[in-house]
């Protein structure tokens, strides 16, 4: 059934990443080994707590009837609200029960083919330090707020936390294609930028890229500006990304399953060998396939975006 994963390996050992593979070069710290773990979650002081504690507060002011349902009801599965940074331990044991996935404390970003490693045995990778004051509204390295809280609430869904395993094993024919990139495009534009349309007219955000910040929620749901167009992975595999601003394009999915299937009933293999190197289409781009449920106006981007003064509409 699947042409997503790879049948002839267990998973169990972490894949060998050749040299010619393009992917970002990162510097591993001293005390850190070959599957990249910190030792142990850090223990989050008074003041640490208190962050987490009011990025928690904002959040719950915009995210009801934008966040997807399925993430309101994780957040209320683990008691994410009880205040303070949660216990990995803690939270593992509760996923446990409900997936079978648990979550493990890394330094840092890590390299592609251990962060995929880690997701093909069902552990979530979450930074182990919180922005502070001065970077509340804006990090570029993944905290432990984005990614406890934007990330593993939806890990409680089942077809989610299916899709999530299976996004890891791909990570493997990827890198055999020196097709990173494209695999991560499709990371981006669902699992961090994803958005569902859980009835017809009402468009909610599953991405933790969207959830763990309060105007993107709304500019993401709500906002003129971007495009939302419905997910064809073919088409996302071949959208170039922005990291650093508010996206021009959002995709679409009807069902966790629609999601779920798009991707593990598609041939990669095919798919790989027809991928140019680099991005086809630009980040704003609509093109004629496209099933589009908004045409963006683009003001946002097209008035100069993040720095400029636009207001994200
Ligand atoms: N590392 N800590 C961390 N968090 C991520 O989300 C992450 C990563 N390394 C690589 C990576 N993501 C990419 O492979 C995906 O964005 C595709
Ligand atoms: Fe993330």
């Amino acid at each position: 059934m699947s042409e997503l994963m790879e049948p002839e390996t267990d998973f169990a050992t972490l894949p060998e990443m050749a040299a010619d593979v393009f992917t970002a070069p990162l510097r591993k710290p001293a005390h850190i080994g070959d599957d990249w773990l910190e030792p142990r979650q850090h223990a989050y002081g008074a003041e640490e707590n208190a962050v987490w504690n009011d990025l928690f507060a904002r959040q719950m002011e915009v995210l009801p009837g934008r966040a997807a349902s399925a993430f309101m009801a994780g957040l209320d599965k683990l008691d994410m609200g009880r205040g303070g940074v949660p216990d990995f331990g803690e939270l593992s044991a509760e996923l446990g029960k409900l997936t079978g996935w648990s979550v493990v404390p890394v330094p840092m970003l890590i390299p592609d083919h251990v962060f995929f490693w880690h997701l093909a045995n069902r552990r979530f990778p979450a930074g182990n330090f919180i922005r502070t004051r001065e970077t509340f509204d804006y990090i570029q390295e993944p905290d432990v707020f984005h990614d406890v809280f934007g990330h593993v609430p939806m890990l409680t869904d089942p077809v989610y936390a299916d899709y999530m395993q299976e996004y890891g094993r791909a990570g493997w024919k990827a890198m055999r294609y020196n097709r990173l990139k494209a695999l991560g495009a499709l990371y981006w534009y669902t699992v961090e930028f994803g958005l569902i349309l859980e009835a017809p007219g009402d468009v909610r955000a599953y991405g933790a890229g969207i959830l763990s910040g309060p105007t993107e929620a709304v500019f993401a749901t709500e906002a003129r500006s971007p495009n939302r167009i419905m997910l064809n992975v073919d088409r996302v595999m071949r959208t170039d990304y922005v990291i650093s601003d508010l996206q021009p394009t959002y995709f679409v999915i009807e069902s966790f399953a629609d999601l779920f299937h798009q991707t593990v009933d598609r041939d990669f293999d095919r798919l790989y060998r027809s991928l140019a190197p680099a991005f086809t289409y630009a980040n704003s781009a609509v093109i004629d396939v496209d099933d589009v449920l908004h045409r963006g106006t683009q003001e946002y981007l097209l008035r100069g975006g993040r720095g400029s003064g636009a207001a994200p509409v």
